[in-house]
C-alpha cells in the first residue's frame, strides 16, 4: 500500500512536567513539544513527535532548528510524492543531507505510522515487534541531597519500575549512588546517566563507580566520543551504555569494534527514525548487544512510537518509557499509557499508533502552528 503525503502541519504545543526534569547540563520544566499531523493523499492520517529539546544541551539539534529543517529541506522531500515504504521515506529524507536526525525521524516515524494505519495494522506489528507487553524503568532527574534522591528511588522501586537510572554530574555522584544503594538494597536495578559530564581525567573516579554493581552507566564521556569511551571501558567492570554517541549505525559498529560499551540506549528520534533504529537493533542482536529504548520526555504521541519500538526482540533490558503520569498531569492521548505493578506495559493491538489524540487538548495547548503542502 503506497504514501502519499499531502500536508504536514508543524505545531509547538508546551506541557508542564509534574516535577523539574535536571541533567548535567540542563533543567526541564515545562516540554516545548513539536507535533506533527500527517495526512495522505486519501484521506488517512497520523500524528508523530519531534523530540528535539528546548536548547542544543543533548545533541546540536533543538525544536527551533527542527522547525526550520522540516519546513524547508525535509518536507519539500515527501509532499505531494508517492513511497511504496517508509524505507523509501527514511532513504529520500536522508539523502545528502547531514545531521537533523530529530528533524528526519519525525517525519520517517510519521510515515511508518501511516503505513501501519493505512494497513490497518498495529505500529509494533509493523515493525516486527515480538513482545505483547514491555517492562519499563524510569530516568530520576538530579536531587538536591542524596536523602531526596534515594526517597525517589524507593517510591519508583515500590511502584515497579524494573530499572532505575539516576542521573548524575561531577558532584553529585558517589554518595547520592551511596545513598540509593544502601536504602534499596543490592538486588535493586540501578543504573547512572551522566549525560557527558566527565573527561578521561575523571577516569579514577568513574572506576569507584565499579562499587556500585550498577546494571550500566550511560555516556559518561562526550556526547559525540566512541574512542575514549573505549579506553574507559577497558578500565572499568560496570558495563558502559552508549546514549548520545551513537547517532547512526556507523557509530553502533564503531561502538562494538573499538568495545566502547556493551549495551546501546536507543532512541529512535536520535538516529532518524525507525529504519535506522531496527537496523541498530539488528546489529546488536548478532553481536550479542542487547539494547533498551531511551526517552526525551515524550508526549503520549512519541511514547506511542517508543512503545512500539520497544516490543522487538532485542528490547531485553527495561527502557525509559515511563507511564503518562510519571511526567504530565495529564497526557494528550487516551487512553493514556500506564504501567502495571509489576512494571508492565501493554502494547496496543489496535491500528497505527493505537492511541487516539485528545485533539481539543492539542489545540488549546498550542502556542504554533503552520500546515506544509506541495
Ligand atoms: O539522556 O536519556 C537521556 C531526557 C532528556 C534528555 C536526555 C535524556 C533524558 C532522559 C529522560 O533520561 C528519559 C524519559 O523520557 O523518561
Ligand atoms: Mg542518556
Amino acid at each position: 500500500m503506497s504514501l502519499q503525503i499531502e500536508t504536514i502541519t508543524l505545531r509547538e504545543i508546551r506541557l508542564p512536567l509534574v516535577e523539574p526534569f535536571r541533567i548535567s547540563s540542563g533543567v526541564t520544566t515545562t516540554r516545548r513539544t513539536l507535533l506533527l499531523e500527517i495526512i495522505d493523499a486519501d484521506g488517512a492520517s497520523t500524528w508523530s513527535e519531534c523530540v528535539a529539546g528546548d536548547f542544543p544541551n543533548y545533541s546540536p539539534e533543538s525544536i527551533d532548528t527542527a522547525t526550520l529543517a522540516i519546513r524547508e529541506w525535509l518536507a519539500p522531500r515527501v509532499l505531494g510524492r508517492r513511497f511504496e515504504t517508509p524505507q523509501e521515506v527514511s532513504a529520500a529524507l536522508s539523502e545528502d543531507l547531514r545531521g537533523h536526525e530529530m528533524a528526519q525521524a519525525a517525519i520517517e516515524m510519521g510515515a511508518w505510522a501511516l503505513a501501519a494505519t493505512k494497513a490497518g495494522r498495529s505500529l509494533s506489528s509493523l515493525l516486527g515487534g515480538t513482545r505483547k507487553r514491555i517492562r519499563t524503568g524510569i530516568s530520576i532527574g538530579i536531587q538536591n541531597s542524596p536523602e531526596e534522591l534515594a526517597d525517589k528511588a524507593e517510591k519508583a522501586l515500590a511502584e515497579g519500575y524494573r530499572k532505575i537510572k539516576l542521573k548524575i554530574k561531577p558532584g553529585q555522584d558517589l554518595p547520592y549512588l551511596r545513598a540509593v544503594r544502601d536504602r534499596l538494597g543490592p538486588d535493586a536495578p540501578l543504573m547512572a546517566d551522566a549525560n557527558n559530564a566527565y573527561t578521561l581525567d575523571d577516569t579514577d573516579h568513574l572506576l569507584r563507580l565499579d562499587d556500585f554493581d550498577l546494571v550500566m552507566v550511560e555516556q559518561p564521556l562526550a556526547w559525540d566520543d566512541v574512542a575514549r569511551h573505549a579506553e574507559l571501558q577497558r578500565r572499568m567492570r560496570t558495563p558502559v551504555c552508549l546514549d548520545e554517541s551513537i547517532t547512526n549505525i556507523s557509530r553502533a559498529e564503531d561502538m562494538i569494534r573499538l568495545r566502547a560499551g556493551r549495551i546501546i540506549n536507543i532512541k529512535p528520534g536520535r538516529v532518524a527514525g525507525f529504519t535506522a533504529s531496527k537496523a541498530i537493533h539488528d546489529l546488536c542482536a548478532a553481536n550479542d548487544i542487547p539494547v533498551w529504548c531511551g526517552g526525551m520526555l515524550e508526549s503520549g504521541i512519541g511514547r506511542a512510537y517508543n512503545v512500539a519500538l520497544a516490543s522487538l526482540p532485542n528490547f531485553t533490558i527495561p527502557g525509559d518509557v515511563s507511564p503518562s503520569n510519571r511526567y504530565w498531569a495529564r497526557d494528550i492521548v487516551s487512553p493514556e499509557w500506564t504501567m502495571d505493578a509489576n512494571g508492565w506495559v501493554d502494547i496496543p493491538n489496535g491500528p497505527g499508533l493505537g492511541v487516539e489524540v485528545d485533539r481539543e487538548r492539542v489545540e488549546a495547548l498550542t502556542v504554533e502552528r503552520e500546515t506544509l503542502r506541495e
